[in-house]
């Protein structure tokens, strides 16, 4: 069992570290008095759990405390909430407003009790009903609104908004169920429904008032006369209700609104069918209308072009454009200077409809001439792309686009042909330049490119790493950016150090404090002061029994979900992320065969006992990442049944991987493997949080990966392989994995091993398939890195032999990741793109 963690005080606001305004803002408020909340708890709790929860506070369980508490958080953070937005109103500031199709949240009463000052005083009070903070916790359903690393960066970012006190609102849509839930029978992942909100969320504020209608298909009426707009007549119209959840901010009173939207039935269409009796129409039409915030895609790679999918899409960003352009109104009255007051930025081309969106609504419904809504259009939009493999990158047949948004299409001509006029003025006589930038593709079926809509709407575009940036420059936009270079940025990802440091791991958050005070929380780079430290003998030492007491933790909760008992001496070698090719979890799979086979021919070879650990969801569709799951079950079973590698490797898959089990994993780590084929991991975000709870990385020169390396040392991180020039350039060439093979025994036997059902006796061809694609295409180069990898490895190997020298590379990650925190990407983007600036 974790020690509840005693929370420091909020510290006193600072400017010293950084000399950064935002920075220093948010540490300018107090959180709520925490030792008035400390004599209050008590007796606040016992009345809630009777008055509110219906139960005798001596019988409460551990939900009922859950409930409890929550309740009382709530309250607080709904007068925070009413505060923030008056100080909002009072001075109306530029806004930004975060467009996102995911948030994905987690749990929320830990980081609220936490920012309200009071979780050490929930702590002592739980103890009085015979309560540990962790079984209370574990109460709460996660908040999965999303699928992976995209759908997290959006949840960090708005809680650094909050903490930074800039005036922030996330949109997004309230999915009845977020991420399947992940088991797995017979070594296969199944899937299950998240129904998050069953028992209803704590969290959510209903606004019942904010309702707007959404319009689909239907036709559109000409101008009635020269210079009038254009009117759409959408067959259907659908409801969308506001839903909130407040966001709250650390050491500071502001809060960040994420306003979740939830699709409904206009109810006179309900009632015509229900009033002739015909309950079972009125049934269907509801559901076709609420099926748009029915669930979330749980797919985070090839777009499926499926029409629910664009529904959602257009639902979410029609909803939020309408409640932002009626803000706005409500406070200036006009919108001819819109862009002067309001920022929309596009999380990736989910929310890119949103370029014609506005221009439909600045054009059609308020009657501002075309130029006027285009230039003020393009000076509020901003776009950050998180992918660059082609096959992800959205496009919408024509066809369906006119079909379900009629006049969208219309206006994406439109703006198409101005597009293309202004660059032919600028290059003449290009008509293939022009061919690639063309909104419109016209290879085969004609689709519209939502990547080239949101980056001629948006004034600045930006990568979520160097690299990355630089690979968007080079490839996908190479002629945007030819154009018109200023408008092409990176902002490399960040993650929350209150979630990934100080709620996650209270173990290493105490002992940083006790070395550094508490000041990181909100001014990450203040872990360099922990640098000195790395040579400190006693302090590594400190360092190795934190990491200990996280360990077993991580052991008991593997014990717990797969049976498995590992050794706590072992290393602790993980890899935990959404199941892809590119990122090559086979890679490490094989890797362990090899082990497995290599300590089988030489058992006295002076092995470092090795835990790896994978976890991770695979698309329900992507049936290789189906089976690569099945494969590590499989060599798993085998492996761990072995008593000639007993004791020196175990294989371990975690089911169901999302936020909660993140922050056991995280703090648990030795090794974080980040081993995507370089070039195509546009950043990552969990080689962050693993690296800031002090995991060593291995892994390739690949997006963030590299600049962790510029900041924490390549003497700290075992890098490998082929950058990604190389890999680009082996592409490119006449590769032929099976020469590598031919070269190398060990992978002959491992490739041999898998290939012919070593680890799948009652099936042996079940990974034929996967071997016959390593040997003919290696597509993802895990064949040409293999060598490189088990060399970075053994050099891991070799390094945890020296528990303090380990320690000392531990010491300097952590001490090198303060440029990591969302909270200084999120300043780079209030300050560079965004313009806004922190309220009061
Ligand atoms: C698109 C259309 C239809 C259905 C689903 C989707 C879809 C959904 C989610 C496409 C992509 C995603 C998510 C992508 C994602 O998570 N990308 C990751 O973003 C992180 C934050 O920037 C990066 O750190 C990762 O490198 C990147 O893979």
């Amino acid at each position: 069992m974790m020690p509840v963690r005693m929370a420091t005080p909020p510290a006193p606001a600072s400017t010293e570290a950084t000399g950064d305004t935002l920075a220093a803002r948010a540490g300018a408020v107090a959180a709520c008095a925490a030792a008035a909340a400390e004599e209050r708890l008590d007796r606040e709790l016992d009345a809630r759990l009777r008055d509110e929860i219906g139960v005798a506070p001596d019988r409460a369980g551990a939900r009922d405390l859950m409930r409890a508490l929550a309740a009382l958080a709530r309250e607080q953070l709904a007068r925070r909430w009413v505060d923030a937005d008056s100080a909002d109103r009072r001075v109306p500031a530029r806004r930004v407003h975060y467009l996102c199709m995911e948030f994905l949240i987690g749990r929320s009463l830990g980081n609220a009790l936490s920012a309200l000052g009071c979780q050490d005083a929930a702590a002592r009070a739980l103890q009085h009903h015979a309560a540990q903070w962790e079984d209370v916790q574990e109460q709460e359903a996660d908040a999965a609104l999303g699928n992976g690393g995209l759908g997290r960066l959006s949840a960090c970012y708005l809680e650094s908004m909050a903490t930074l006190g800039l005036p922030a609102w996330g949109y997004g849509i309230r999915y009845e169920y977020g991420m399947f839930a992940q088991s797995i029978q017979h070594g296969q992942q199944v899937e299950r429904p998240d129904p998050w909100l069953e028992d209803g969320s704590p969290w959510e504020f209903p606004r019942p008032g904010i309702n707007w209608s959404v319009g689909f298909g239907g036709h559109v009426a000409p101008p009635a006369a020269p210079g009038q707009p254009s009117v759409w007549h959408p067959a259907v119209h659908v409801q969308a209700k506001a839903y909130d959840l407040v966001v709250p901010g650390h050491a500071t009173e502001r809060v960040s609104t994420l306003r979740l939207w939830r699709s409904t039935a206009p109810a006179q269409i309900d009632l015509q069918a229900f009033n002739r009796g015909d309950y079972a129409r009125a049934a269907e039409f509801k559901n076709a209308f609420e099926n748009i915030s029915w669930v979330l895609y749980p797919d985070d790679r090839t777009p499926a072009g499926r029409e629910l999918r664009l529904r959602q899409e257009y639902f979410f960003t029609a909803a939020s454009l309408q409640d932002i352009v009626a803000r706005h109104l409500e406070e200036h009255g006009s919108l001819e200077r819109f862009s002067d007051h309001q920022a929309i930025h596009l999380n990736d081309t989910h929310p890119a409809i949103g370029v014609a969106e506005l221009m439909r609504l600045l054009v059609d419904v308020h009657h501002l001439a075309w130029t006027q809504a285009w230039e003020q259009v393009r000076r509020s939009f901003s776009y950050t792309n998180h992918t660059l493999m082609p096959e992800a990158l959205e496009t919408w047949p024509v066809e369906l686009l006119a079909r379900v948004l009629p006049r969208h299409i219309e206006i994406i001509y439109r703006l198409n042909h101005d597009w293309l006029a202004e660059a032919a003025r600028v290059r003449p006589a290009d008509d293939a330049m022009l061919e690639r930038i063309s909104l419109i593709g016209e290879a085969g079926e004609r689709r519209v490119r939502m990547a080239h809509l949101a980056v001629v709407g948006s004034h600045h575009v930006n990568g979520v790493s160097a690299l990355h940036a630089r690979l968007m420059r080079e490839t996908v936009f190479a002629d945007f950016h030819a154009l018109d270079p200023d408008r092409f940025s990176h902002v490399t990802n960040g993650v929350s150090p209150r979630r990934w440091l100080a709620q996650c791991n209270p173990g290493l958050a105490a002992l940083v404090d006790e070395a550094i005070g508490p000041d990181w929380r909100r001014d990450l780079d203040t872990l360099l002061r922990l640098r000195p430290l790395a040579d400190d003998a006693t302090f590594r030492q400190r360092f190795l029994a934190v990491r200990r007491a996280n360990k077993a933790h991580l052991a008991a909760r593997i014990a717990r979900d797969t049976d498995v008992s590992v050794d706590l001496d072992s290393l602790f070698d993980v890899q935990v992320k959404r199941i892809h090719e590119y990122k090559r979890q086979l890679m490490n799979v094989l890797q362990v065969v090899w082990r497995w086979q290599a300590i089988r021919d030489a058992p006295a070879a002076g092995w470092v006992p090795r835990t790896v650990v994978l976890a991770g969801k695979a698309a329900s569709g992507y049936d290789t990442a189906r089976l690569i799951v099945r494969l590590i079950h499989d060599v798993a079973r085998t492996v761990n049944q072995d008593p000639a590698t007993a004791g020196l490797l175990r294989l371990v898959f975690l089911p169901n991987y999302g936020v909660s089990l993140a922050e056991t994993i995280m703090p648990g780590a030795d090794l974080s493997q980040q081993i995507s084929v370089a070039g195509s991991e546009a950043s990552g975000t969990g080689n962050m949080k693993l690296a800031l709870n002090g995991a060593l990385t291995l892994g390739t020169e690949d997006g963030s990966t590299i600049e962790i390396r510029e900041r924490v040392g390549e003497g700290s991180m075992f890098l490998f392989g082929l950058r990604a020039d190389e890999a680009r350039a082996l592409r490119a060439s006449d590769y032929r994995p099976a020469d590598r093979v031919a070269a190398n025994g060990r992978l002959a036997a491992v490739l041999d091993a898998v290939g012919k059902g070593t680890f799948s006796p009652e099936e042996p061809a079940r990974y034929r398939r996967l071997v016959d694609e390593l040997l003919h295409r290696d597509a993802y180069l895990v064949l040409a890195d293999f060598d490189a990898y088990l060399e970075a490895q053994a050099r891991a190997d070799s390094l945890f032999r020296d528990p303090q020298a380990w320690a000392g590379s531990a010491v300097t990650t952590v001490a090198g990741m303060g440029h990591f925190s969302a909270d200084r990407a999120v300043a780079e983007y209030a300050q560079r793109i965004w313009r806004v600036r922190p309220v009061a």
